[in-house]
């Protein structure tokens, strides 16, 4: 089953979002097999933006990551990268669909409050390097109510 990278980044951490957004992932009928809380450092942070090392705001954005702790988390369930997607919303908060996690929590680009990765792909490179120790091998019995 398909799996995704989510990370609440520090400033939903700080303003007391991590109940509300594991929440919708949960409601949804996604599965958790992975979650951390965690304060990354510098090479760690530009690791994971490494596509973005030419974009002039990666140092802001490696400020913001590092600014203290995040929480980083594997979530399972049929086309979860693409879905997960649509529930965080837009890059740009301004952009952002009221009922996404950015359009109902944040204003600016820089402090949009949750990353999911973009593509199966990247999602599996996220997830081995923010849970080199593995996840949890289990499966929910609520499988047969979410799935025909
Ligand atoms: P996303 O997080 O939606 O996948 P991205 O991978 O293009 O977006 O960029 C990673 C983060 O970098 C994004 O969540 C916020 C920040 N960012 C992107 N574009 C930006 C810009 N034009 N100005 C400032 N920050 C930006
Ligand atoms: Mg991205």
């Amino acid at each position: 089953m398909e799996q995704t990278f989510i990370m609440i980044k520090p400033d939903g951490v700080q303003r007391g979002l991590v109940g509300e957004i594991i929440g919708r992932f949960e409601k949804k009928g996604f599965t958790l097999k992975g979650l951390k809380l965690i304060t990354v450092d510098r090479p760690f942070a530009e690791k994971h933006y490494a596509d973005l090392s030419a974009k002039p705001f990666f140092n802001g954005l490696v400020e913001y990551i590092i600014s203290g702790p995040v929480v980083a988390m594997v979530w399972e369930g049929k086309s979860v990268v693409t879905t997960g997607r649509k529930i965080i919303g837009a890059t740009n908060p301004a952009d952002s669909a009221p009922g996404t996690i950015r359009g109902d929590y944040a204003i600016d680009i820089g402090r949009n409050v949750i990353h999911g990765s973009d593509a199966v792909e990247s999602a599996r490179k996220e997830i081995a390097l923010w849970f080199p120790e593995g996840i949890a091998e289990w499966r929910s019995s609520l499988h047969s109510w979410v799935y025909e």
